[in-house]
């Protein structure tokens, strides 16, 4: 897609990471006359860009728009193929139902489906997922990989590494951790849920259906009591304002490349740096599953990326979904 000159001065001016960059080296370098950088200058300010302006030097960026628009990711979008359709909304009830319906009209791998607000988001099981109004990312990304329904169940594992790498990436100053299955951890409280939904026959993956919700700029105040003790936000983690469109942009670049290698190589080729993540090899948990609830030492995780727990007579257990507490 073709970037407009307005887009451009704003990359120029974003990769000059808080240094001033001059309108008549934007003027000169695009070929364009200084009245137009200006008139540019007002546009991005109306989309709620703001600047400060430093006499001699020229502009430097003060604030982006909280918005989670198609044109904001694209600016720090650098994929081939995840985050080149998007499909952006102000309130939808869930971007699950959505893409479900997305996948069944046929849009390509990658396709992405972000809504401002949920009016009812959804967690595993039919929990309720809180999804505030331009607070959070909730979003949901069409995957197509090339392997059976029984291998797509770690598929899930992949995703939380390639979330918990984007966020080490851009906000160096915090680390999640990965709770099996589908949890990122700061400090012990859910900042990220993950939710995979498939779309099968027999023994082929039509569609994954990867939905992703993380607490961004939210303040404790704007947690539900239901919530208030065990979610936080990267906001309230970092201590800096999160840029929601950065961080869309920079998931979308880890999990194209971490799902190439997953469908080359299998979940191994992702085991190492998911161990790395976890929080949960190592402790001693009690996992309910629909039927039955046991407990044991989660021992490690499998090839095909199995949880293993070891009871306390000693024998293996093999855990492929479910729900873990650390005890
Ligand atoms: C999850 O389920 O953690 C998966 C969440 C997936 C949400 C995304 S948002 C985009 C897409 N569209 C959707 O409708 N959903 C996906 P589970 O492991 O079942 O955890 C659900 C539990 O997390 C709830 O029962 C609450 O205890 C807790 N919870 C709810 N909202 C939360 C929030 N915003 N932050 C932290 N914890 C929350």
């Amino acid at each position: 897609m073709s970037i407009s000159m307005k887009d451009e001065i704003l990359k120029r001016i974003l990769a000059a990471d808080g240094e001033a960059v001059s309108g008549q080296e934007l003027a000169d370098s695009l070929g364009v006359s200084r009245t137009a950088i200006w008139k540019h200058m007002q546009t991005l300010q109306e989309e709620g860009y703001t600047f400060e302006t430093i006499k001699k030097k020229g502009y430097v960026l003060t604030g982006v728009p909280n918005s989670l628009s198609p044109t904001q990711i694209e600016l720090f979008l650098n994929t081939k193929q995840f985050g080149r359709e998007i499909h952006y909304f102000d309130v939808v009830d869930s971007t699950q139902t959505i893409a479900h319906k997305l996948a069944q009209e046929g849009a390509p791998q990658g396709t992405v489906i972000i809504g401002e607000e949920q009016t009812a988001g959804r967690g595993r099981m039919a929990r309720m997922w809180e999804s505030a109004n331009g607070t959070g990312i909730w979003m949901t990304i069409i995957v197509r990989p090339d392997v059976t329904p029984q291998q797509a169940s770690s598929y899930t594992l992949v995703v939380a590494v390639a979330v918990t790498m984007a966020i080490k990436t851009l906000y160096k100053q915090i680390e999640p951790a990965i709770k099996w299955p589908n949890d990122l951890l700061i400090n012990g409280k859910k900042c990220t849920g993950i939710l995979t939904e498939m779309q099968a026959e027999a023994d082929m993956v039509q569609a994954l259906l990867v939905g992703i919700g993380i607490n961004a700029n939210q303040v404790a105040s704007d947690f539900s009591p239901d919530i208030a003790n065990i979610a936080t936000s990267l906001r309230l983690e970092a201590s800096e304002e999160i840029n929601r469109a950065a961080l869309v942009a920079t998931i979308l670049q880890y999990l194209e490349q971490f799902t190439e290698l997953y469908v080359k190589e299998g979940f191994i080729s992702i085991k190492a740096l998911w161990e790395q993540m976890s929080c949960t090899i190592g402790q001693y948990i009690e996992v309910t599953t629909i039927r039955e609830r046991f407990e044991g030492i989660a021992s490690g995780i499998t090839e095909d990326g199995v949880l293993q727990l070891t009871q306390d007579d000693g024998t293996i257990r093999t855990i492929y979904a479910g729900d873990i507490k650390i005890i």
